[in-house]
């Protein structure tokens, strides 16, 4: 299968919770009436595109029917194409990979899905030839340590560990010394997320932050806020809370197979100022994608 098919794959439960819904609600209308507007109205909703961002979306929708650029239902599929595709932007932003290391500092809630993602991250980079390191600095499970070092053999990283329930910034700052005699080209920071002790989370994120930035003064370099596309609106909250912390550069959007609410990413690229730059599309670990706006706008779309 290719990458285009894959990516459509991917996204097949929120094609079905959305892109499907409008065409049935297309077909079986002759025209736009208030009951027509209000049925796209809650496919929006439901698809979790946010409440703000569905008026957006609607007022744009009415204001079209009233110019004419909107005249039968069979118009809207289109008109919803260009406007989602227009929320999205259209740039795929890159991490710049440059000095040694780049540093890349790995944030969010239980769960979401960060080891992987930094498993996944790290089959990415290696492709291209660089030197990888991971840092796991998810100091309170034994097993978070394990899981990411099953990862750095996997994909040929460095690892550095230290014993269970250590000092999360100590472990980040060995690794930067490493990094930086081992002549790494990039150092992934795992962190950990325990949300019911919110304030020490936040304390010790800003704590390794700290640490990062003295060592080397532009770093982290990227601060990837993982988010779990199935938790949905509850993401949105997420990201407001570890922006408080972290100066979060970039979101990585996972689980988007598992979910019909894909539209969330549609609510986080217009409602924070934070850019979605990896999305996640299954377990293994090729399921890491780099966001292209258009290309996803085209499989949520593509009705072939
Ligand atoms: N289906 C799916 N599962 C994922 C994705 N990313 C992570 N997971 C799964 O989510 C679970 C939690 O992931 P983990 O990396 O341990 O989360 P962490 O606690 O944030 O480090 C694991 O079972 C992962 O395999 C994804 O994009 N799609
Ligand atoms: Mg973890």
């Amino acid at each position: 299968m290719n990458l285009f098919n894959e990516l459509k794959k991917g996204l097949e439960k929120t094609r079905k919770g959305f892109t499907e819904k409008i065409e049935q609600l297309v077909s079986f209308s002759t025209k736009i009436d208030e009951e027509f507007l209000e049925e796209l109205e809650a496919v929006l909703i439901y698809a979790d595109v946010g409440l703000r961002t569905t008026e957006k979306i609607m007022n744009n929708v009415r204001q079209g029917v009233k110019d004419k650029k909107i005249n039968s239902p069979a118009d809207i599929k289109p008109f919803l194409k260009s406007e989602i595709s227009s929320l999205l932007g259209r740039d795929l932003i890159r991490t710049k990979i440059s000095g040694l290391p780049t540093v890349i500092l790995v944030v969010g809630v239980n769960g979401v899905g960060k080891t992987t993602t930094i498993g996944k991250l790290g089959q990415y980079y290696q492709r291209f030839g660089y030197k990888i390191m991971f840092a796991a600095a998810d100091t309170f499970r034994a097993a978070a340590g394990e899981q990411l070092e099953i990862w750095a053999q996997r994909v040929n990283a460095d690892i550095i560990r230290h014993e269970e329930g250590s000092d999360p910034a100590a472990v980040a700052y060995d690794a930067l010394q490493a990094a930086k005699s081992r002549n790494t080209d990039i150092l992934i920071i795992d962190t950990a997320g325990r949300l019911h002790t919110k304030s020490n989370l936040m304390e010790e994120l800003k704590k390794i932050y700290r640490i990062i930035s003295r060592e080397i003064s532009e770093a982290p370099h990227e601060t990837l806020l993982v988010l779990d596309a199935t938790t949905g609106q509850n993401a949105m909250n997420q990201a407001q809370l570890f922006s408080q912390a972290a100066n979060v550069s970039g979101v990585v959007l996972t689980k988007l197979d598992g979910t019909a609410k894909g539209g969330v990413i549609v609510a986080i690229k217009s409602e924070l100022e934070i850019p979605v730059k990896w999305i996640g599309i299954g377990e293994k670990a090729d399921d890491l994608r780099p966001f292209q706006p258009n290309e996803f706008v085209e499989a949520l779309f593509d009705d072939k």
